[in-house]
C-alpha cells in the first residue's frame, strides 16, 4: 500500500484553503484539490508492505510530534507535473527539524527515499493550464499543528483519495 505522513488542516484553516484553491483554480485552470484531501506532505513513502503497515502504525500512534505553527504567506509551483501551492516564503525550521527527525526514524524501518530537498507546501491545483499566481490573493494564514498522521493514498481516475491510518498521540 501506497502511504505518506502529513500535517492536515484544522476545518477553519481547511476553508480558508479551500477558498484559495477556487480562487486558483479559476486563474489557472487544472484539477482542483478536494478540500478533503488537502495536506502538508512530510514523507512520502511511497509502496510499503502489511507488515511493515502494521509496524508504521504502532510507531505513528505512539509518537509525540512537537507543536508548532507554520505562516503560509506565499505561493509556488513545481512546473513539471503542473502543481500551484501555497506555502512560506522562507524556509520553516521547526518542520525542516520534524521532517529530517521523521526521516531518520523512517531509514530505521529500512524505508529509503529521503528527498534532497524538502519544500513545505499544500497544492491546491494539479496539471494547472497556468502556473502564474500573480493575479491571486497573496496568502496569509497560519497553520497550527500538535499532530501528524500517517496516510494511506488510492488512486482514482480522477485523482487519489486518502484515508488517515494513524495519528501521532
Ligand atoms: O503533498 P503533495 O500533494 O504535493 O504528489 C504526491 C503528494 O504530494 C506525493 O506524495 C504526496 C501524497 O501522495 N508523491 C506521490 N508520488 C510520489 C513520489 N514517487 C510523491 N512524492 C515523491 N515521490
Amino acid at each position: 500500500m501506497r502511504l505518506f505522513l502529513a500535517l492536515v488542516p484544522p476545518p477553519e484553516l481547511r476553508e480558508r484553503l479551500g477558498e484559495l484553491a477556487d480562487a486558483a483554480h479559476a486563474c489557472c485552470g487544472g484539477r482542483r484539490i478536494p478540500d478533503e484531501s488537502l495536506h502538508l506532505t512530510l514523507a512520502f513513502l511511497g509502496e510499503v508492505s502489511d507488515v511493515q503497515a502494521v509496524k508504521l502504525v504502532d510507531w505513528v500512534n505512539h509518537l509525540a510530534v512537537p507543536s508548532g505553527e507554520w505562516r503560509l504567506d506565499g505561493w509556488g509551483h513545481f512546473r513539471r507535473p503542473g502543481i500551484l501551492w501555497v506555502g512560506g516564503q522562507s524556509p520553516d525550521p521547526a518542520l525542516d527539524i520534524l521532517q529530517r527527525r521523521l526521516w531518520d526514524a523512517l531509514e530505521g524501518f529500512g524505508l529509503a527515499g529521503r528527498p534532497t530537498r524538502f519544500v513545505p507546501h499544500v497544492t491546491l491545483l494539479r496539471r494547472a493550464d497556468s502556473l502564474d499566481a500573480d493575479n491571486l490573493p497573496t496568502p496569509d494564514l497560519i497553520w497550527p499543528y500538535r499532530h501528524l498522521v500517517l496516510m494511506r493514498s488510492f488512486t482514482h481516475d480522477d485523482g487519489a483519495r486518502y484515508t488517515t491510518l494513524a495519528r501521532s498521540s
